[in-house]
């Protein structure tokens, strides 16, 4: 076979990308194109495992993305990314309870508060009445905070939460509540809190604190969700209540595609080692 018959089976061969094939050809140790088909097979293995990983690394990018939550943790020192109503500010460590996360957490309070029931539902998309619906009684003015976000299915949301009140009556119910696709209570006048040796008495405005908690939720279906957080008075505004919130953050879970591609890059690795140090 001269070197041009050759050369041209070769291509052949590349072409049709069955380069593994290739080694079938009947080449005999000594004949002299042998070093120069055993270079091109290296090439052609090199070249085509290349091509496997750049397609796989294709794979991956090309699975969906999402955004993440937008200053979580607060740690801006202001609500950047968020959309607050009523008494809402951001406290230290001088505020006597937490943060968890880092130096800086959110305040939502009802002192002061002029936002009713009525219209922390309408800030939050509730339909009327669903504040009422929980069953502490007529919710009556309080504050709340909300973000909105894309995530995929089966990514956590979770954040840390501290309910505080200033009321030691079960005649005034206040209320702290999350919502996020459904909405539900996260604390009340009647939840067990922290006893004082936990925390220094007073060490913060309010008298009572259930102390920091974790709300963890897993997206069901992907698409656009609004987190929306809240505490209010119930009953008319008496004594008042406060939800300090940290650490918002939304926990990615590996795509499918992401591990079939990790898995495959892992695959062609070992394939590409094998080649390299058998061709050695
Ligand atoms: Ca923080
Ligand atoms: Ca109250």
């Amino acid at each position: 076979m001269t070197r041009f018959e050759m050369r041209k089976k070769l291509r052949k061969a590349c072409s049709k990308a069955k380069y593994i094939a290739v080694g079938a050809f009947s080449i005999r140790q000594g004949n002299p194109s042998h070093v120069a088909f055993s270079s091109f097979v290296k090439y052609s293995t090199m070249k085509v495992s290349a091509l496997s990983l750049m397609g796989i690394a294709g794979v991956v990018v090309a699975s969906p993305s999402h955004a993440a939550v937008v200053n979580g943790g607060f740690e801006t020192g202001n609500f950047s990314g968020w959309t607050t109503t009523g008494n809402t500010s951001i406290q230290r460590l001088d505020f006597g309870s937490g943060p968890v996360e880092r130096i800086s957490q959110a305040l939502l309070s009802t002192q002061g508060s002029t936002i009713s029931g009525s219209g922390l539902e309408t800030f939050l998309g509730l339909a009327s009445g669903s504040l009422d619906g929980l069953g502490n009684g007529g919710a009556t003015s309080g504050s709340a905070i909300k973000q909105t976000f894309n995530a995929n299915a089966g990514d956590v949301l979770s954040f840390s939460w501290n309910f505080l009140t200033d009321e030691d009556s079960t005649l005034f119910n206040d209320f702290a509540f999350v919502t996020l696709s459904t909405l539900s209570e996260l604390a009340d006048t009647f939840s067990i809190y922290a006893s004082s040796s936990s925390f220094p008495p007073f060490s913060t405005p309010f008298f009572q604190q259930t102390g920091f908690n974790t709300f963890s939720f897993t997206i069901p279906t992907s698409g656009t969700y609004t987190l929306g957080l809240g505490v209010t008075n119930e009953n008319g505004p008496d004594a008042d209540s406060g939800l300090l919130v940290d650490n918002v953050t939304l926990t990615p879970v590996p795509e499918p595609l992401t591990i079939l591609g990790s898995l495959a890059a892992g695959g062609v690795g070992v394939t590409l080692r094998k080649k390299y140090k058998k061709q050695q």
